[in-house]
């Protein structure tokens, strides 16, 4: 996959590079990441990018020449222009998949207000937000994304991860997960995990992720793709709360 990001700050994403599963994606070649400067394509002799917003307000925003000229300088048929901002659809695992399978994405990070709206009207392909809260730029959810996609590249993770990721992620939370020591101050790791019953400790997981998912994350369980034998666990967690008071 080939990766463009088009930012005020690519220093700001020099350490990508050295962290070890993207790293090693890199070094691998399967994927290349090349970080554009909109400053670069300024043609004002200050080299601005941002000007007063038309019609009044507080704050600045992106100007659209340079970001036009930047996307331009990368683009090719077979592009997905991405703009990270709060008004995109929300990142979820759905999203990384889809977004996994492109062959060049072109993430522009905005500042300021953000951007000039005719480049989201006429030059970017899809929003992407990864959350509901005031940033002050663009930089970090593309991060997110760069992270969240790697990982699914084909080559990426090994064939025991990606079995891993077949067999678990269905959008319910991980089992709880213990290591060494059995008895750290007293607290102890649950027998069942030591028992070398294969079939108990599946079931005992499958229990554990369930109860997790309805007790911390309820709103998960709507999209999640349960069995029926995950459905009737699901009715014995709920029993088993409401006869604990
Ligand atoms: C209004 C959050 C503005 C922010 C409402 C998640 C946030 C990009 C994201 C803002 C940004 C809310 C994101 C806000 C982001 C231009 C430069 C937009 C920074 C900017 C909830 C500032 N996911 N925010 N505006 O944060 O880029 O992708």
């Amino acid at each position: 996959m080939k990766i463009d990001v088009l930012t005020l700050f690519p220093e700001f994403f020099s350490t990508l590079k050295d962290w070890s599963i993207i790293g090693r994606a890199i070094k691998e070649d399967i994927l290349n990441i090349d970080y554009i400067n909109i400053r670069d394509f300024s043609k004002d002799k200050h080299k601005r990018v941002d000007d007063y917003s038309y019609g009044g307000g507080p704050g600045m925003v992106m100007t659209p020449e340079p970001i036009v000229d930047a996307i331009d300088s990368v683009k090719t048929e077979r592009s997905r222009v991405i703009y990270l901002s709060p008004q995109g659809q929300r990142l979820d695992q759905d999203l990384v998949n889809r977004l996994s399978k492109e062959e060049h994405l072109i993430l522009l990070c905005g500042h300021y207000e953000g951007i000039d709206n005719r480049i989201i009207d006429h030059y970017v392909h899809e929003e992407v937000s990864i959350g509901d809260y005031v940033l002050t730029g663009g930089e970090i959810p593309a991060m997110v994304v760069i992270d969240a996609v790697t990982r699914l590249l084909p080559g990426v993770l090994s064939s025991e991860q990606s079995f891993t990721e077949e067999s678990h992620y269905h959008g319910i939370l991980e089992y709880p997960q213990y290591t060494r020591p059995y008895d750290f101050r007293g607290l102890k790791v649950p027998d069942v995990l030591l028992s070398g019953n294969h079939k108990e400790i599946e079931r005992w997981r499958r229990y554990q992720a369930l109860k997790a998912t309805y007790i911390k994350r309820p709103d998960l369980l709507k999209k999640a793709n349960l069995t029926e034998e995950d459905k009737e666990i699901l009715k014995a967690i709920e029993a088993e709360l409401h006869n604990r008071s």
